[in-house]
């Protein structure tokens, strides 16, 4: 049995339900952390040492980190339908996974910090635009990158594709009128016709 720990408001966690939902698996969600907290226990700890959302358990067996959790579910996939066999897709695959969390994800979260969570003392007008020109140079490469293509890693959706779109979601939501990215955007609007998962809602479509 597969079940997710964690809560729909994460952006990390909706990582992982996407892929569940693209592979039609069938799992239970354990409302962790957020609202519902519950990630210092014992309990949890000893689940996921770093007290963070997701962690996915498949028969007892828990896996956290959720680009690790995606790997492991397209890996497991007998179809092979969300990875490669080819090694250099692979590689491709990884790559844009990596770059996400360590680039993309941090530049948005940057802005997200600034202009959603509520603080004490207002953020500065600089303080905004620099953490916007961060993320607009990142999206510009990726525009770029993405090209011709229909998807990161070629012409089919793979896992690379979900990172990418989680945080392509968080920067629509929060800068909607931007329309500096023609390939991202034609991207974006590919991904919101599959049928398994909106990024926008964190929800299964209907
Ligand atoms: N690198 C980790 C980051 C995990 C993480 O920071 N998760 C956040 C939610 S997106 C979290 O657990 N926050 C505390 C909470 O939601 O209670 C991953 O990709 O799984």
């Amino acid at each position: 049995m597969l079940i997710v720990w964690g809560h729909r408001g994460s952006p990390n966690v909706q990582k992982v339900l996407w892929a569940c939902e693209e592979l039609g698996l069938h799992y239970v969600l354990k409302e962790t952390g957020g609202a519902a907290g519950g990630t210092d226990t014992p309990e949890y700890l000893a689940r996921n040492p770093n007290g963070r959302v997701p962690t996915l358990e498949d028969d007892g067996h828990a896996i956290w980190e959720s680009h690790a959790i995606l790997r492991y579910l397209a890996a497991r996939d007998p179809h092979g339908r969300l990875t490669s066999d080819d090694l250099r897709v692979r590689a491709t695959i990884d790559q844009w996974m990596d770059w996400q969390c360590a680039h993309l994800a941090p530049a948005v979260r940057a802005l997200a910090v600034l202009v959603v969570k509520p603080r004490s003392t207002p953020p500065t007008a600089q303080e905004i635009e620099a953490a916007r020109d961060g993320i607009v140079a990142l999206l510009r490469l990726a525009d770029r990158a993405l090209g011709r293509r229909d998807y990161f890693a070629g012409q089919r959706f793979t896992i690379a594709d979900i990172p990418l779109a989680i945080s392509y979601n968080l920067w629509k939501i929060m800068e909607p009128a931007c329309a500096q990215f023609p390939a991202l955007d034609a991207w974006y609007a590919r991904i919101g016709q599959r049928a398994a998962f909106s990024p926008m809602t964190g929800q299964r479509r209907v």
